[in-house]
């Protein structure tokens, strides 16, 4: 049984995230999808969250390749995490390449999937707050 990790805030969820969770899903058996706390995104992250923590990890919870999700409330937990959870593999978008390569140390390996460049929940945002300029 092949354990993978990854982190993240999915706010706004959108197809950008479906394509990372399936790539991710698809390196091992079992996925922990760590969700960013909105304390944690509003202090450490300074994204303020469209949907609660509670709502977020609802959807994550409800994707088919998602098997557990639990909170992230800090930067530090990577390493905890990953010998808590017996992980195998961590992974995240390329966007934070070589950000997180200090967990080969806890003998996991890591790996940095592409990101889908056209999508993020800011730029959602931006488009939906520019239409509502011209109702
Ligand atoms: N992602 C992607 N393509 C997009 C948008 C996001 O592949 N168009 C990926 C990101 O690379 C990340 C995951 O989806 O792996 C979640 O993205 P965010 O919610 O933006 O999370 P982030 O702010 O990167 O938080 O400790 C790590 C952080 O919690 C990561």
């Amino acid at each position: 049984m092949k354990r993978v990790i990854t982190y993240g805030t999915f706010d706004l969820l959108h197809y950008g995230h479906i394509n990372l969770l399936r790539q991710a899903k698809a390196l091992g058996d079992y996925l922990i999808v760590v969700c960013s706390t909105d304390e944690f995104n509003w202090n450490e992250k300074h994204k303020h969250c469209y949907f609660t923590y509670e709502q977020r990890k609802t959807l994550l919870e409800a994707i088919r390749y998602v098997d557990l999700v639990i909170p992230e409330v800090n930067w530090e937990q990577k390493r905890t995490d990953v010998r808590e959870y017996h992980i195998d593999i961590f992974t995240i978008g390329d966007d934070w390449k070589g950000k997180f390569d200090f967990l080969k140390e806890e003998g996991v390996e890591v790996i940095y999937l592409s990101r889908t460049p056209e999508i993020s929940s800011t730029q959602i945002k931006n488009t939906l707050e520019s239409e509502t300029d011209f109702i």
